[in-house]
């Protein structure tokens, strides 16, 4: 009984969404739950929304990004097991590109988040203006891909582009939180096995 209690708490993945206003989280979050790409209103606070795929579920906090929202993050961050990091890859505006890599370090270095894995998403990529892959790299010394960063403590990164636009990205997020999800089980297992050989 207790074993299955277990497995189903594996499953369940609290995600947190952040990034500045107009990155385009809310529009994620719809397109993700209903399959669709909706008309959004700027999100004062947060919405919330349960998504469940394979033998996921997932629950997604999409909290605000204005300047005045953005000091209430920390309140949110307690219990995430996944953060997005959203980022409006059609920005070009060097205060702007500063602010958005400046919140995702304060949360890099955040306690609540240590060892948190981070899905930082460069969104809009269906803008022609949006930023390629080598600009991405120049502006936020980000290789799209897998990495692993250490800043303070050790995160697991992935950096995607993706469009709210397109239905296909969430496999693409999804398979990866269920590969580090296996991974961390994984670990877990393993330091079970040591401490009994002790
Ligand atoms: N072209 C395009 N527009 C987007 C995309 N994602 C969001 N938007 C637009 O960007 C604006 C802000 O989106 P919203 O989801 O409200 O951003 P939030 O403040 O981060 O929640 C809205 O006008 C959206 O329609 C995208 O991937 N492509
Ligand atoms: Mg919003």
């Amino acid at each position: 009984m207790s074993l299955c209690i277990k497995c189903k708490k594996d499953t369940e993945v609290h995600v947190v969404m952040l990034g500045l206003a107009g990155s385009g989280k809310t529009s994620l979050l719809y397109q993700w739950k209903l399959n669709e790409f909706i008309d959004t209103i700027p999100t004062i606070g947060f919405n919330v929304e349960t998504i469940k795929r394979k033998k996921q579920s997932l629950t997604l906090w999409d909290v605000g990004g204005q300047d005045q929202i953005i000091r209430l993050w920390k309140h949110y961050l307690f219990g995430a097991t996944v953060l997005f990091y959203v980022i409006d890859s059609a920005e070009r505006d060097f205060q702007r590109i500063h602010q958005t890599k400046m919140e995702l370090i304060k949360l890099m270095s955040n306690d609540d988040l240590a060892g948190v894995p981070f899905i930082i998403l460069f969104n809009k990529s269906d803008l022609p203006n949006s930023l390629s892959e080598e600009e991405i790299e120049d502006e936020y010394d980000f290789k799209i891909g897998e990495k692993q960063l250490d800043i303070n403590s050790v995160h697991k990164v992935n950096v995607m582009r993706i469009s709210a636009l397109d239905p296909q990205n969430f496999t693409k997020i999804l398979d990866w939180i269920e590969l580090i999800t296996q991974k961390k089980k994984q670990g877990r297992k393993e330091k079970m096995r040591e401490r009994h050989v002790k």
